[in-house]
């Protein structure tokens, strides 16, 4: 038998990796303030520094330990933690943030950026979450140090903390990736999923609020366990055609799929150094294997692609964007390699920790026929490297999907001297939104 094979599954040995990261707003919060961290931190939306209106976005699990929580009031936050005035006054105080939505999104985009490079099936559902199908890329026997290597990648790289859980549905791999929160990884493999299903409190379930957990309460049932062995006529009976459907799911029964939503706008790829790199040939050693990849992935999803961007890393965190647009779409490896290792031309002298390629403003009109067609032979490399990035052609004013908004969003960050990039941040797929791009293009 194959014990992979289970019946509540999309397709046998699918494997499905669920990302949410641990305290987000506040996460990035101590990213950008060191000081922050391991300190009782609450960010509230709507609350501006020493008052009491607003609401919690999120809380550090240090506040959470005083009963703070999203949502709450911040009134009623400052009741259970009190805001601290001056740094003399540490005990049992807290400190708080506004929401800076737009430092998020940056932050998220390098998230999901890296997401993005682990699997072609990537679901994102919201500012900090996503679902990946690693079935193809991983699969069962490299899933848990997969997993590992992730959290130690986006902990490296982005500087925050995320939670996984791996499993083989959607559902089991959102209530594993919540099982360990803070710092947390759980693999619950097929055939396991009964088990890892079984002793958790009903209101877990995906369907179950507070409501139909109290009325399951009164008639016995109390864990996910409960309800997956209960009689679905009585359920039936109870709750209607819905109370089949949570058993199922208290069952690990959930036949979805992970689908990425639309065409990615953009697609990329990138790679960290171990450690910050000079030397100017392992640079492009590494651009033009980024370019080829790019260029190769963009190829198999039938994308033509008519702006290619780079993005390198400077240490710690400064994230500088490059890119350059062609006067039409092309599918052309060599091209995107020598766009990529001239915008690189500018950092050859300075320490770089990460490099990405980006091709975008993506093209899927041609679809199985993609060829090099007419702009090829007008713009080869030469003629390109004398286009100037064209802030007519970026996709500004797209309607994006929500929760997408950071989806593919390359430039996460203004650096010094990059200020205007962050700004349009309706667009946050606009990498060319930069005013000193220009300036040393063509
Ligand atoms: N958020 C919000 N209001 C809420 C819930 C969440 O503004 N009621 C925001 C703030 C969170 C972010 O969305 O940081 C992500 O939501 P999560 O539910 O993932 O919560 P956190 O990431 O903050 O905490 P956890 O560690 O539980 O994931
Ligand atoms: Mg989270």
């Amino acid at each position: 038998m194959d014990a992979t094979r289970l019946p509540g599954t999309a397709r046998p040995d699918q494997v499905v990796a669920h990302v949410d990261i641990d305290c987000f707003y506040a996460a990035c919060e101590r990213r950008r303030d060191p000081s922050l961290s391991g300190e009782p931190l609450v960010v509230g939306m709507g609350y501006e520094g020493g008052e009491t209106h607003g609401a919690v976005a999120t809380a550090s699990y240090e506040a959470r330990e005083y009963g703070v929580e999203s949502a709450m009031a911040i009134s009623e936050a400052l009741e259970r933690l009190p805001r601290r005035a001056d740094a003399d006054d540490e005990v049992d105080t807290g400190i708080y943030r506004p929401v800076d939505m737009d430092y998020y999104e940056s932050v998220a985009a390098e998230i999901k950026e890296i997401l993005h490079a682990e699997s072609d099936t990537v679901r994102e559902v919201s500012i900090d979450e996503a679902y990946l199908d690693i079935t193809e890329a991983v699969g069962w026997d490299g899933a848990a140090s997969w997993a590992s290597d992730l959290r130690a990648t986006i902990e490296s790289e982005v500087g925050v903390v995320a939670s996984v859980g791996v499993a083989p549905t959607m559902s089991a791999a959102k209530v594993a990736s919540d099982r360990e929160k803070p710092d947390g990884l759980v693999v619950v493999e097929p055939g396991e999923v009964r088990d890892f299903f079984a002793d958790l409190p009903v209101d877990e379930v995906h369907g179950v609020g507070p409501v139909t957990a109290r009325q399951l309460g009164e008639l016995g049932v109390e864990t996910a366990g409960d309800l997956a062995d209960a009689d679905p006529e009585a359920l039936e009976g109870r709750f209607g055609e819905r109370g089949r459907e949570i058993r199922r799911y208290a069952r690990g029964e959930d036949t979805r799929e992970v689908t990425p939503r639309g065409d990615p706008k953009s697609l990329s790829r990138e790679s960290a150094f171990t450690e910050a790199v000079e030397e100017a040939e392992a640079k492009q050693q590494k651009v033009t294997t980024l370019a080829r990849a790019v260029a190769d992935r963009a190829g198999r999803k039938g994308a033509r692609y008519q702006t290619v961007g780079i993005k390198v890393v400077e240490p710690p965190f400064d994230v500088n964007t490059r890119a350059r647009s062609l006067p039409g779409p092309v599918a052309d490896a060599d091209l995107v390699e020598s766009i990529a290792l001239d915008l690189l031309g500018e950092f050859t002298e300075r320490p770089v920790r990460k490099l990405g390629v980006r091709v975008s403003n993506l093209d899927f009109s041609a679809g199985e026929q993609v060829s090099l067609g007419g702009f090829e032979s007008g713009a080869g490399a030469d003629a390109a490297a004398e286009t100037d990035a064209d802030e007519a052609t970026t996709d500004a004013g797209e309607p994006t999907a929500d929760g997408q908004a950071s989806l593919t969003a390359f430039d996460g960050e203004s650096s010094a001297g990059d200020t205007d990039s962050a700004a349009p941040d309706d667009d946050a797929d606009d990498i060319e939104g930069q005013a000193s791009l220009g300036d040393f293009l063509g």
